[in-house]
């Protein structure tokens, strides 16, 4: 079964996407051979994850591989990925198919999370405008991942296969403990999987970084069916987070316990096909900003918060071929539902309705259109439409109930009334369409053309969020907002061009976009005096210098750039591979840059392989970011170079162990995405950036039969 040769992670460009596919036929199934050979190469990066080494729990560290991806981290669970400049809700991420929005209104279980790097078979990153095909709201991208389910035997008999995956490394004293056994013959196949996961603080050079530590436990059962030409495929998961820090956030996660389900039926005729499926997820999720960091000092501070949400989403599409490629239809269907309270354990008086039962429903049509048009020129046509309807209960709290001065309403009273009164329901209408051309000059270089229409409407957090709070998604800057039922969709313009290069030795693949954002949604300074009464009282009673608060709008906002990413065979076994990424966000009403940007940065690698070992010497450098948001108070971050070791020595057939450092040079660095340190340490003054890690040596041992 590991009779293919395995290569260390590499960002998989022409050849590679090819050959990821070939093993990988599960993933394939969309798509025909022919488009395989020509679209497959250029438009998405498969992330071979079967190939990784590390043992990082947090899937999104590997979206860094695929040129203008990034990570917003949070947390050593809660990386959010960052693709192009947009992040949060504007990148779709699926997990085994199933949209999944995350049960905490911070994000502290964002959807990557749900599909641990230990149990990942496939990370796809859309390159550039992702197709309508891809997911219901795309505007900033989407990613596509899927966890391994084993295959399907011969004949009769059953035969059991399966993983087993230990591992360890010092920064945090991280373990790592996985299996997955499937038992299959040619028509039945069962899956049971489950992963533990732990780790301390983590160490950076000057210290330890509090709340960084982090406890998951991952269970799954599937059982899949096919006979001629159709397939079955039925799956539970249950994944429980207790203790697990997010030192960027308000507070820490004390539990996080969700239930997965997901049925799909799948047929595959020789000029059609035909998918479908449905699927649920149950979340329940606490934190507190007292039980895993310092607690605060007065006991009127102690907050905790309880969420809970729910996600039922269904998809069929089929797909038609012909002569000159093929068509795809598709309806789609996602429901959310949130209902948070926070509460304070020390005063059992206290209480804040935060969301009430704030639900979103998305309900999309698409067609696609996969085209060779003449012999060298290949056309993909989208069109999307999807209707949003948004709905959120009544609300409360202990801050509305206090009295104002003078006979008059407090700030909190007024802030509930106003919600409470105003017509929360909400529907858009929105519309997608994207057009791609690729002229394939000769077998070495290709053109590429792209332009689109992409459409978002808003959060349940940017609409529904009725006291000045930091529950927005994970934004982690630290400032308090509100939200604004009345906020518009965002619709992005977007032109790109590139071209893939591909010779014997040489591959590459230089994007450069534009795309403009009407109805931008972007906090800015509240207009509401209620809310800045609210934030300047809750100063006054708590000895806090919040800042006034911003409120979600609608602004302006254009983002362009550059990335790109190649490789370069020396020999049969030296290679060299790297990713370049540049990206500029501003707004476009006023001058200011847009908050959480990646620096410029790439990323270069030096890898030699052998039949049964590989060793790669990678180098990291980012730029320092100076574009930073004056409205959201963001801090300006230095420069800095990393280099990385890592490799494997494939034992036997079955055996391999996989090592490697970190920062090896034992730099202190700050990544600019991950936020500011919110949690009391000594080590880290509140309110400064979040270092990374110190040296990490990593081991990992990979049994596969
Ligand atoms: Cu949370």
């Amino acid at each position: 079964m590991l009779s293919r040769i395995l290569v260390s992670v590499v960002v998989c460009t022409g050849v590679c996407t090819v050959a990821t596919f070939t093993v990988s036929p599960a993933i394939a199934d969309h798509y025909h051979p022919e488009e395989l050979l020509v679209v497959g190469q250029y438009d998405r990066r498969q992330i071979d994850v079967a190939d990784t080494v590390h043992i990082t729990p947090d899937s999104a560290a590997l979206v860094r591989r695929a040129p203008g991806a990034n990570i917003n981290g949070n947390g050593p669970l809660t990386g959010i990925p960052q693709y192009r400049g947009m992040y949060g809700s504007r990148v779709n991420v699926e997990v085994n198919g199933m949209t999944l929005s995350s049960g905490g209104p911070n994000w502290m279980d964002p959807p990557l999370s749900y599909a641990p790097t230990a149990q990942l078979e496939s990370l796809r990153v859309y390159r550039g405008i992702a197709p309508v095909s891809s997911g219901q709201e795309t505007i900033g991208g989407a990613i596509n991942v899927t966890t391994w389910s084993g295959e399907f035997g011969n004949d009769t008999n059953f035969e059991s296969s399966g993983r087993i995956r230990l591992g360890s490394q010092t920064s945090n004293g991280a373990s790592l403990l996985g299996a997955t056994v499937i038992s299959a013959n040619n028509t039945h196949r069962f899956k049971f999987s489950s992963l533990r996961e732990q780790a301390n603080n983590t160490d950076f050079n000057g210290g330890t970084i509090d709340s960084t530590e982090y406890r998951r436990d991952r269970h799954d059962v599937g059982y899949g069916y096919q006979i001629g030409n159709h397939s079955l495929q039925i799956d539970a998961g249950r994944n429980e987070t207790g203790d697990s820090g997010t030192p960027a956030l308000p507070m820490d996660i004390e539990f996080i316990d969700s239930d997965l389900a997901s049925i799909k039926y799948h047929f595959d005729g020789p000029q059609w096909s035909l998918s479908s499926k449905l699927y649920y997820s149950d979340i329940k999720h606490g934190m507190s900003n007292y039980h895993l960091r310092q607690a605060p000092s007065i006991s009127s501070m102690w907050r905790r918060n309880i969420a809970l949400g729910k996600n039922i989403g269904f998809r069929i599409d089929g797909q038609l071929n012909d002569n000159h490629g093929s068509w795809q239809f598709g309806i789609d269907g996602h429901k959310e539902n949130h209902i948070s309270d926070i509460d304070n354990p020390k005063s059992p008086m206290f209480f804040v309705v935060n969301f009430n039962d704030a639900t979103r429903k998305v309900l999309g049509l698409f067609a696609e259109r996969n085209i060779k048009i003449f012999s060298n020129w290949h056309g993909e046509f989208g069109l999307r439409h999807n209707q949003i309807m948004m709905d959120a209960g009544k609300v409360d709290g202990t801050p509305a109930l206090m009295s104002g001065m003078m006979g008059m309403p407090s700030p909190g009273q007024t802030l509930r009334d106003q919600f409470n009164n105003s017509d929360r329901s909400q529907i858009e209408s929105n519309t997608d369409w994207i057009a791609k051309l690729y002229y394939r000059k000769d077998e070495i270089l290709s053109y590429y053309i792209g332009i689109a229409q992409k459409m978002r409407a808003p959060s349940y957090q940017e609409r529904y969020l009725w006291l000045p709070l930091q529950a927005t998604a994970g934004l982690a800057d630290g400032r308090t907002y509100t939200g604004n039922i009345n906020l518009n969709s965002e619709t992005a313009h977007e032109l790109e061009l590139g071209l893939d290069l591909r010779n014997v030795r040489l591959e590459l693949s230089p994007r450069v976009f534009y795309r403009h954002v009407d109805d931008y949604i972007q906090g800015t300074p509240s207009s509401n005096i209620s809310a800045s009464m609210f934030v300047a009282m809750m100063n006054n009673m708590n000895g806090t210098t919040n800042t006034p608060p911003l409120e979600f709008n609608n602004v302006d906002a254009k983002f362009y750039g550059f990335d790109m990413d190649w490789s370069y065979q020396l020999n049969n076994n030296w290679s060299l591979q790297g990713v370049v990424n540049y990206v500029r966000a501003k707004r476009d009403d006023i001058s200011d840059n847009l908050y959480r940007i990646a620096p410029t940065n790439t990323l270069a690698g030096l890898r030699y392989q052998s039949t049964n070992w590989s060793m790669t010497t990678e180098a990291v450098l980012y730029a320092q970011q100076n574009k930073v948001s004056k409205t959201n108070s963001e801090q300006v971050t230095a420069g800095y170079g990393l280099v990385n070791l890592k490799g494997y020595w494939q034992l036997n057939n079955e055996l391999r162990l996989g090592f490697g450092i970190d920062n090896v040079l034992n730099k202190k660095y700050r990544d600019h995405q991950t936020g500011y340190n919110r949690a009391r340490n000594s080590d880290i003054k509140i309110g400064h950036r979040l270092p990374g890690q110190e040296r990490n040596v990593f081991i990992r041992l990979d049994y596969q039969w």
